[in-house]
Order: C-alpha cells, then sequence, then structure tokens
C-alpha cells in the first residue's frame, strides 16, 4: 500500500543521517518467488549528528528476524521501513528478509528478466531489498555472497571466492546503496583486458544471453576508448581488477553505473552491422562512455541527496559529449545535442513541467531523471568551461577529483571548487542551477561611424512556483563577418550580466553581419529580427559550424511557419539556399545531411505558440509535406546525384565517416521517393546489408504508402530479434498518417508480440504514438485517449515507465480549447484511477496545473 497523501522532500529540510556505516555484509539465497536476503551491517553513531533517529528504509519486504548486537528484536514496521531503539554505541544490525522477485514487474530493486536475476537501485531500488538507510550520504563497503545454481553470478567490486552454488564480491570502494547491483542467471561472456596507465591489469566482460555474443565487439571497443579517454583527458583511471557490463532486455532506462557492473538495456549496448543502425551504433558508444564516466563522476565522488542529481548527471553528460566529438564530428555532435536540447529540454521548461536543474523539492525522485537535470545540465558544466577557459576548466576538475574524492557532494562544493580554482566570482552563476526557464535573448544592433553595437535584452518567463527570474550570466560568443564572407572579428566571448546591456567592435568599415551564439554557447532562445537574405548568407559563408547550421534551419522555420500562419508558398530563398549547401562538396557529408532536416512538428507548433499562434497539428504536418515535396522537386537533378556519390562500397563499418555518407544518401533516397514513388527505395530494400540502409529504404516506402510488402518481410526476416522488431513497430506508426496513427497503434498493441511488460516494445509503440504530433493530436482525440488506456494499463506494473510518458501531455496548453478539453479530460481519467502510483500521480498533477 502508498501512503494516503504522498509527501513533498524539500532540500531545505536536508540533515545528515544519525548513523555511519562501516560495513555491509549481504547474502542473498536466490529463488525467483522467495529469495532470502540475509544482512549485516556495522553501525556507529554519527558525532556530528545530535539528535540521532534510526530509521531503515524498506518496502514490500517480508522481515523474517532481526537482530541487534547477536539479540532477537521486533522493530516498528510501517510501509515505508523500520525504526527501532539501538545503542549509544557502535552495533551490528542484522536481519533476514524475503522479497518476490519473480513477480517484481516495476523493475525496481531485484527483478527477473528472461529468467535472469538483476537489479535496479538507483535511485531509491535498495530499500525494495533489504532494510537500510537508502540515501546516497550513507556511503560504505560491501560484501556480497551469492547462492544459487546460476551459472553466473555477480556482484559489485572484485570477486573473491565462488564455488559450488555460490560466488562472493568484495567492493572495497565505499558507495551508497543506490549503487549496489547484483546479477545472476545463464549468461555468456565478450571478455577482453585493458591496462591502466598506471600498469593495473583489468578484466573486462561484457555479459549476455546465450545467441547475443555476437553483438558485444562494439561495445568492448567503445569500452575501452572511454577508458583510455578519461585517463588522457581527465587523467582519471580505472580502479577495480574487473569491469562488467551485463545487457538486460528488461530495463527502465539506457543503463546504469553500479561500481564495477554496469547494468545495460540490452538496447544499449548490443550492435550488429545487421541489426543496428548508424544512429544505434552511436548511441550505443555515447552511453558505454557515460557510464563509464560515472566511475569518477558519480561513483567515486557521488550526491550528498537526490537533489544534487545533476552534480553527477551534467557532469557526466558533458564529459560523454566531449567523448563523442572526439571520437566523431564535433560540429554534428553539437547540432545534434542542440537539436536533442531543444526538442526535449527546451519543451520541459516551456511546460508545467519546468524545474530548476537543481529542483528544491519532489515527491518522486524517479520524475527528476529528467532532460532538465542531465541536458541541461551538462550545458551548464559547457557554459562554465566557456566562462573560465579550457586551463582553468582542466584546474578545477583535477582540484575536484582531489578535494572530494570519497564524498557525497553538493553543487556548492562544485562551484566552491571553481571559485578556488579559478579566483572567479560565481554567486550569479549559481542562478542557472536555482532557477527554471529558458531565457529568451532579444538582440538589435546598429552600425555608425566604424563602430558596430549589439544590443542584449535577457528575460526568462515565469515557470512553476518561480514568478521573478533574475539576469543571469550568459556567454555569448559572437563572431563578425564582412559583406563578402570573410570573418572580419574572430570568434569571441561577450560575458553578459544584467538585464540588458551592449557590446560594441569598432574599426569596422562596413556595417559587419553578426554570427551569434556560436556553438550554441548558452541554453538561451535567441530572437532577433533577421531578414531571408542574411540568413542565407550566414548558411553560405559562416564559418562556425553550428551558427551555418543554425542560419539553414531558421530559414526553413521561418518559411514553414509562414507557410502554416499565412498559406505562403514554400520559400524560395531556402529552396536555393539549401541546394547550394547541399552541393557543396567542401562541407562533411554528415553535417549536409543534417542540414538537410527540417524542423519538427514540435519545434514548429511552439514557434507559432511563441508568435501568439495556436499551432494546428494538421496544418503544420501538411505544411512540413508540402515543403518536403517542393523541396524534392527543386532537388530532382541533385538528389540523385548525390545519392549516387555517397553510397559506400566497402564494407559496413559505424564509423563517422561511412555513416556521414549513409546519412546523405539517405536523405537523398527519401527526396529521390518523393518523385520515383519508391522504385530506389525498393532497389535498396532488396540489396541492403545493414541495418541503416534497410530501415532507411523501408521509411521511404512507408512514407510513399508503398510499404506493405517491405513491412511484412521486415518482420518474417527479424521476428527473432526483439530489439529489431521495437523498431519494427516504432516506424509504422511513425509513418502512419495523422488520420490513421491511433488506429495503427490499436492494431500492433493486439499484435501477438506486443507486451507492456517490457519497456522498450512499450516504448517503441506508446512512445511512436506521443511522437508523431499530428497524429497523437488528432482532432478526434483517439491519440490521447490510446494513451491514457495503456498508462492506466502499465501504471500497477511500472510506476515509473507510466509516469514518464505522461510527459506527452505536457504541451497541453499551447492547443485550442476543443483538443484541451480533451487532454484533460485524460489527465482527469489518469488521475481518478484507484491506487494510482506516486509516480505518475505527481506527474499528471503537476501537467494538469
Ligand atoms: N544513472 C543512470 C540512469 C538511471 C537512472 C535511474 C534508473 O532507474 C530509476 C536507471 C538508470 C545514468 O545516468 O545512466
Ligand atoms: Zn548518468
Amino acid at each position: 500500500m502508498r501512503d494516503a497523501a504522498p509527501q513533498t522532500i524539500y532540500l531545505k529540510d536536508y540533515t545528515p543521517f544519525g548513523y555511519l556505516v562501516d560495513n555491509v555484509h549481504l547474502t542473498f539465497a536466490l529463488s525467483p518467488g522467495a529469495t532470502r536476503v540475509t544482512s549485516r551491517i556495522a553501525f556507529r553513531p554519527n558525532p556530528k549528528v545530535t539528535d540521532r533517529v534510526f530509521f531503515l528504509h524498506g518496502e514490500d519486504l517480508k522481515l523474517h528476524w532481526a537482530k541487534i548486537d547477536g539479540a532477537d528484536v521486533s522493530p516498528q514496521l510501517t510501509d515505508r521501513g523500520l525504526t527501532c531503539t539501538v545503542p549509544d554505541a557502535p552495533f551490528i544490525f542484522e536481519a533476514e528478509v524475503e522479497i518476490d522477485p519473480a513477480a517484481n514487474t516495476a523493475l525496481e530493486g531485484l527483478y527477473m528478466s528472461n529468467g535472469m536475476y538483476c537489479t535496479q537501485c538507483e535511485a531509491e531500488g535498495f530499500r525494495k531489498i533489504t532494510y537500510y538507510p537508502d540515501r546516497p550520504d550513507v556511503m560504505s563497503v560491501f560484501t556480497v555472497r551469492i547462492e544459487g545454481d546460476e551459472n553466473v553470478m555477480l556482484s559489485n567490486g572484485n570477486p573473491v571466492a565462488d564455488g559450488d552454488g555460490f560466488a562472493e564480491w568484495q567492493d572495497p570502494w565505499p558507495k551508497p546503496a543506490y549503487l549496489f547491483a547484483l546479477v545472476a542467471g545463464d549468461l555468456v561472456n565478450h571478455p577482453d583486458r585493458f591496462t591502466t596507465r598506471s600498469g593495473r591489469e583489468v578484466e573486462l566482460n561484457i555479459w549476455v544471453r546465450p545467441g547475443d555474443e555476437g553483438k558485444c565487439a562494439f561495445g568492448m571497443e567503445a569500452l575501452k576508448k572511454s577508458m583510455k579517454w578519461d585517463e588522457d583527458v581527465y587523467g582519471r583511471e580505472y580502479d577495480l581488477d574487473i569491469f562488467n557490463i551485463v545487457a538486460v532486455d528488461d530495463f527502465n532506462m539506457g543503463a546504469m553505473e553500479n561500481k564495477g557492473l554496469n547494468i545495460f538495456n540490452s538496447s544499449a549496448v548490443l550492435a550488429s552491422a545487421e541489426t543496428s543502425t548508424d544512429a544505434n551504433f552511436e548511441r550505443i558508444e555515447a552511453i558505454i562512455a557515460h557510464e563509464y564516466f560515472h566511475n569518477w563522476t558519480g561513483n567515486r565522488i557521488t550526491c550528498r541527496d537526490w537533489f544534487q542529481l545533476c552534480l553527477k548527471e551534467g557532469l557526466t553528460v558533458y564529459r560523454d559529449s566531449q567523448f563523442t566529438s572526439d571520437m566523431r564530428s564535433a560540429p554534428v555532435k553539437r547540432i545534434s545535442d542542440v537539436i536533442a536540447l531543444r526538442a526535449r529540454q527546451f519543451r520541459e521548461d516551456n511546460g508545467p513541467l519546468a524545474h530548476p536543474v537543481r529542483p528544491d523539492s519532489f515527491v518522486e525522485i524517479n520524475n527528476f531523471y529528467t532532460a532538465t537535470v542531465y541536458e541541461k545540465g551538462a550545458e551548464l558544466i559547457g557554459m562554465l568551461k566557456t566562462l573560465v577557459g579550457d586551463e582553468a576548466y582542466y584546474k578545477a576538475l583535477d582540484l575536484y577529483f582531489e578535494r572530494h574524492d570519497g564524498d557525497a557532494a553538493t553543487i556548492e562544493d562544485w562551484l566552491n571548487v571553481f571559485q578556488d580554482a579559478t579566483g572567479r566570482d560565481l554567486t550569479q552563476f549559481k542562478c542557472w542551477y536555482e532557477e527554471a526557464g529558458t531565457p529568451r535573448l532579444t538582440v538589435s544592433d546598429d552600425f555608425k561611424d566604424g563602430t558596430y553595437t549589439l544590443n542584449f535584452e535577457q528575460k526568462t518567463p515565469p515557470t512553476p512556483g518561480q514568478d521573478v527570474k533574475n539576469p543571469r550570466v550568459i556567454p555569448i560568443t559572437v563572431g563578425l563577418l564582412g559583406p563578402n564572407g570573410d570573418e572580419v572579428r574572430e570568434s569571441t566571448v561577450l560575458e553578459m550580466t544584467e538585464g540588458k546591456q551592449s557590446f560594441s567592435f569598432d574599426g569596422l568599415s562596413t556595417r559587419p553581419i553578426p554570427s551569434i551564439l556560436r556553438g550554441f554557447s548558452a541554453p538561451v532562445i535567441l530572437e532577433r529580427k533577421t531578414a531571408n537574405t542574411e540568413r542565407a548568407f550566414l548558411l553560405a559563408h559562416d564559418t562556425d559550424p553550428f551558427n551555418k547550421w543554425e542560419a539553414g534551419n531558421a530559414l526553413a522555420r521561418d518559411g514553414l511557419i509562414a507557410m502554416v500562419r499565412d498559406g505562403a508558398a514554400p520559400d524560395g530563398a531556402y529552396l536555393d539556399a539549401v541546394q547550394t549547401m547541399a552541393r557543396d562538396d567542401d562541407l562533411d557529408p554528415a553535417f549536409r545531411a543534417l542540414a538537410l532536416g527540417l524542423p519538427s512538428q514540435d519545434d514548429l507548433a511552439q514557434a507559432l505558440f511563441d508568435l501568439g499562434h495556436t499551432p494546428d497539428p494538421q496544418a503544420i504536418w501538411d505544411a512540413l509535406e508540402t515543403l518536403r515535396q517542393a523541396r524534392a522537386q527543386a532537388m530532382q537533378d541533385l538528389a540523385p546525384r548525390l545519392y549516387a556519390q555517397f553510397q559506400v562500397n566497402e564494407a559496413y563499418s559505424p564509423d563517422a565517416r561511412q555513416a556521414g555518407a549513409r546519412a546523405l544518401a539517405n536523405a537523398a533516397l527519401g527526396l529521390i521517393t518523393r518523385l520515383d514513388g519508391g522504385s530506389q527505395a525498393q532497389k535498396q530494400y532488396d540489396t541492403a546489408d545493414n541495418m541503416t540502409q534497410q530501415l532507411a529504404a523501408w521509411s521511404c516506402l512507408l512514407q510513399a504508402k508503398t510499404g506493405d510488402a517491405a513491412t511484412q518481410a521486415f518482420y518474417r526476416q527479424w521476428q527473432h530479434d526483439r530489439l529489431v522488431i521495437d523498431k519494427w513497430f516504432m516506424l509504422q506508426i511513425l509513418h502512419a498518417e495523422p488520420e490513421e496513427a491511433a488506429n495503427t497503434v490499436k492494431k500492433l498493441t493486439k499484435h501477438t508480440d506486443f507486451t507492456m511488460k517490457n519497456p522498450n516494445r512499450f516504448r517503441a509503440t506508446l512512445g511512436a504514438l506521443s511522437g508523431s504530433a499530428a497524429g497523437f493530436h488528432h482532432a478526434r482525440g483517439e491519440g490521447y485517449k490510446v494513451l491514457a488506456d495503456w498508462l492506466i494499463k502499465l501504471d500497477p506494473l511500472n510506476p515509473q515507465t507510466t509516469a514518464r510518458m505522461c510527459s506527452a501531455f505536457e504541451t497541453w496548453k499551447r492547443y485550442d480549447s476543443g483538443r484541451q478539453a480533451l487532454i484533460k479530460a485524460q489527465l482527469d481519467r489518469i488521475l481518478a484511477t484507484p491506487n494510482l502510483s506516486r509516480d505518475t500521480t505527481e506527474m499528471v498533477s503537476r501537467i494538469r496545473g
């Protein structure tokens, strides 16, 4: 039973735990329906706390017995944990509990996935395994004994003993309980080794279900590259004798950084040319790096409490994006990151779920693993680096690792390190952590007597619970171009600290063309009236790849807005400029492919809303279709040339060069298909020998409405591969006509391969519905109803995934009153569901407002 009235937890109420934990011994006697967990925990009064309360978290546990210093005790139990009287001196607490992994569909704590035992303890899952102070500031060393007849039994740290029916592990590094992990099952490994720069020999393993061993090689290479990169760039070495990764099919998130035993959603680690796209490979490389980098930023230095989540996540996302930039193309990575940031984080910051990068309250922490904490958190690190410079940044990081190794730290600790290392006052910068909302940066300019002046004004709209916003420090990277395209002023960082501020450049002979916010130097919305000719000029001449892309993106967006709002025809300036860009062989093909992308339906809806219009999802869809068709006409000569030029004739490799060529060729295939009805795409489908080519071709066929045969063939070919079948579900929904999207979901959820118990499959299906805006927001409201039906069904089984997927409704206030009424009815229906989880109740209540 859940609490009747879920409690809000506040950052301001933080107090340390009254006891320290010297060591923990756990014994697991595995059994699917009745696993027994025996714990032996050495506690000691915390001398820094006077008012000590002995409370151990524990949920859904059957307590068999408990002892203190060997004597039986009868603790008071609630549905949240246990209390009892304890000595005012060091003591040993022991207990035996019984849990039911087979019945655990929430995938939190110890659960079963395809007959294999695995755990997920972040954020508060350890309390579903045994009684413990399940909070990140309680750190201890763990020894774990696993008893069972599984052929592989793993836990954190180093293996210390094993034998018939048991295995023992010892983790020498103190850690909070959320980093605990256990895996046991019929697994096979892909082994390798790594020698750290100081000579430590590390055994590496990727553990998978039999049959998946052929899909581990890429992940292993990514792991070794990450280990080397962290030594080279941050001076961080691995600190155990073994590093294990396990692939699990049923997992709520991407992966988890448990000390020495990372657990991955199989979609985030398993890869092969035949079954994974280039985008899948890049994502896998990034997630492996992300989890590995957590070993220092998250594990060796952890968070004092969950309000500090961005301390580990923002920094680790920043580090993994640096890694990807180094391994692949830095401009392409930056552009892709900004596209994702705007799609997810700006959307969040603009709606009812807006919260600071460091929130100051929550009901359910699982609802705060958000784009704001992760992606905006990473943007803050990037801004800090821009403000202090590269050298000072790495000096500050060295000090952070030196000063806080072994600590559970806070954002204050982090900023103090930067202040101490660089001498810079970061009081104003802290605002970025504490205030929600995306600043609007308006710009005007003037030119007089050889002096060019940029006038900026920053305003952050109010967000829920935060009406007043303070001016922030904003690093604005600016370059100036002359009329012939030469760079007359190189990139320089302007530091804006006031609400309104002007910056001048003198000694110029003619009025320059400004390139503002290069590299997207701050997560803000730039508002500047810019002529089409200037955007086209920047797309052709800007030396900053991000702003070059941004110019094309803005040109497309403005043209689309005019089409939706004023019924305008596709913009000729855009069609000309994009062709010139696409045929420029000096440009990286991957960049060109990105620049051929168009703003998403959701971006356009928000842009229209910001301009004071109620967005009509169907009109947006129609405008995008019209523009795509016009572009296909305008590029009818160029597209086949590009398609031929960028065919890859070597053996498949997921590297950036090949992937870029395929991305451009497949963008060209999209254009071709609009004119040839799919014959070229069918040829590609029939001859494809890798998933990137096969999926691109099938997408084109679906778009051309000639995909039925391929849809059936694809299923027949891949029905044995669950990750590929996720794609099969997803693409059919993404490519359905708006009118048909909800029906396609209804049909596919009746398919024998649909299961709501697997989060990947559920997301591939229902997530695809909310990802296709015109279909989801179809005026009949069927999209809203189907999603709500399934969220209501999933909630009792898996509250975490249910709650996350409620964010599909977060933009509801921007739509017309008819759609708002339809959505509100669904939100009310979800909220009225008996026994709705704390997770979903919090999300829906916040969205509903
Ligand atoms: N710390 C992981 C993400 C993660 C968070 C929560 C989870 O369960 C609620 C699982 C994974 C990361 O950043 O990769
Ligand atoms: Zn992370």
